[in-house]
């Protein structure tokens, strides 16, 4: 069956046909593309056509689908039971190596998702502060959960209205935005909001509406102001965490944030989250301390062994990230060069292994920038390299992840496929 066949197959059992929103090629347009299997950074479709992949499954493949030691470490757990519901050293060997890697971290709790790690991290921090509301900034994403499914309210940007039908006023009350970037409102909010502030989330490098770095100063910032105010200081390092570098984000800007949510690389591709961070807070967490929080299958054995596997290659061997660096640096130019080719403005965002580019636009810091650029130039790029055999993502507000299997020449191969897909746009 070809893709178009398997999608209008899929709509009839599954909302949109597809598992989770943004696989469905809305944004862009088209039929979504069915995979049968993938090694490397190459994906092949169900037609048989292969594509160079920059999603990575949104950032687990950091060092390639089908990785052989990660395979082999899931048919190995897989001979021993699929789950069992009760201990194994497994969790707490993964569990130790994540403390060990990452600076902020002294305990860590296993979940299944990005989702449920952010919102446990904020269930945590407010019990821990006793207070009730949170900052998060405008185009961070974190996950579903109802609180986090805010938008700016009419007028002051701080209040937020639900931004899904379904989360309610209620819950919305207690979610405050803040532009990414903009550290002045960040403490005219906490000034406004004096003592009921429980926690700050933010992803130390935005990856879901493009990429976005923090500028000089914006980590530190949001340290100090959570010092003085006596708030949690949470970095989502669900996309950034091991990817930009051993220790993922705050080790590499050296900012110790008080709690950390993971996910994505920690299950080498297997349904997983975790949330971590300073001892006295975790210890808030049942059934040591009074906040409820639970999994059927958190410390599943099949995630734990591929994410273990996963975790220690990335923990013993720096070099991976000098050469996901080098190989990110090398796409940044070979972009860059075709932009300038054809006189295109596009801001283009990297940091590490994550890049992004934004169309007639200079630069973009923040959501706003983001939803400024030109998005249907974007479609037509993505369906350029699409029909090049290029897998981008499929939406202007996601990142694309670099893998250790980008090798020079499929970068090459995709930077040509740039070259012919902007030629034939500005025709
Ligand atoms: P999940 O619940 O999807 O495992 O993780 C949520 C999440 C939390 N925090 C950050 C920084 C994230 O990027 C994510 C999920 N990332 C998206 C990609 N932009 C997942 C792709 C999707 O929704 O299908």
């Amino acid at each position: 069956m070809t893709s178009k066949e398997l999608f209008e197959r899929a709509q009839i059992f599954i909302p949109g046909g597809v598992n989770s929103p943004v696989r469905a090629f809305k944004s862009v347009g088209g039929t979504p593309v069915f995979f049968r299997e993938a090694k490397g950074s190459i994906m092949i479709d169900v037609e048989g056509k292969e594509y160079i992949d920059f999603i990575g499954s949104w950032g687990p493949m950091i060092l390639g689908h089908s990785y052989p030691p990660v395979l082999d470490a899931l048919k190995n757990a897989a001979d021993r039971s699929t789950s069992f519901g009760a201990p194994t050293e497994l969790e707490t060997n993964i569990a130790e190596l994540i403390c060990e890697m990452m600076p902020g971290v002294d305990k860590v709790r296993m979940v299944n998702s990005g989702t449920e790690a952010c919102m446990s991290a904020i269930r945590v921090a407010r019990a821990y502060t006793d207070r009730e509301k949170f900052i998060k900034f405008e185009g961070c994403y974190h996950g579903h959960a109802d609180a986090f499914l805010i938008k700016a309210g009419s007028g002051a940007i701080t209040l937020g209205v639900p931004n899904s039908p379904g989360v309610t006023s209620g819950t919305a009350k207690d979610t405050l935005l803040a532009r990414y970037n903009d550290l002045a409102q960040v403490e005219e909010i906490l000034t406004n909001n004096k003592d009921e502030v429980a926690a700050i989330i933010l992803e130390p490098v935005a990856g879901n509406m493009g990429c976005i770095p923090p500028k000089e100063g914006f980590l530190e910032g949001l340290r100090k102001l959570c010092d003085q105010h006596g708030v949690v200081l949470i970095f989502d390092e669900v996309m950034t965490g091991f990817r930009l570098s051993a220790g993922g984000a705050h080790k590499r800007f050296n900012i110790q944030p008080d709690m950390v949510c993971m996910g994505k690389v920690i299950g080498g591709g297997l349904p997983v989250g975790a949330f971590g961070g300073k001892e006295e807070i975790m210890n808030m967490v049942a059934p040591l301390g009074p906040v409820y929080q639970a999994g059927t299958l958190s410390g599943n054995p099949l995630a734990m062994s591929c994410g273990y596997t996963l975790l220690k290659e990335l923990n013993d061997d720096p070099a991976i990230f000098e050469a996901l660096e080098e190989k990110t640096a090398y796409l940044e130019k070979g972009m860059r060069q075709v932009f300038d080719k054809y006189n295109l403005k596009v801001c283009i965002n990297r940091l590490g292994s994550m890049i992004s580019f934004h169309f007639n636009i200079d630069e973009v810091v923040n959501f706003d920038d983001a939803c400024a650029a030109d998005a249907d130039y974007f479609k037509k790029v993505f369906h350029g390299m699409l029909k090049r055999g290029v897998y981008l993502a499929p939406s202007a507000f996601e990142t694309l992840f670099i893998a250790r299997t980008h090798s020079k020449e499929l970068l090459d191969k995709t930077i040509q496929a740039l070259d012919e897909t902007i030629q034939e746009i500005e025709a």
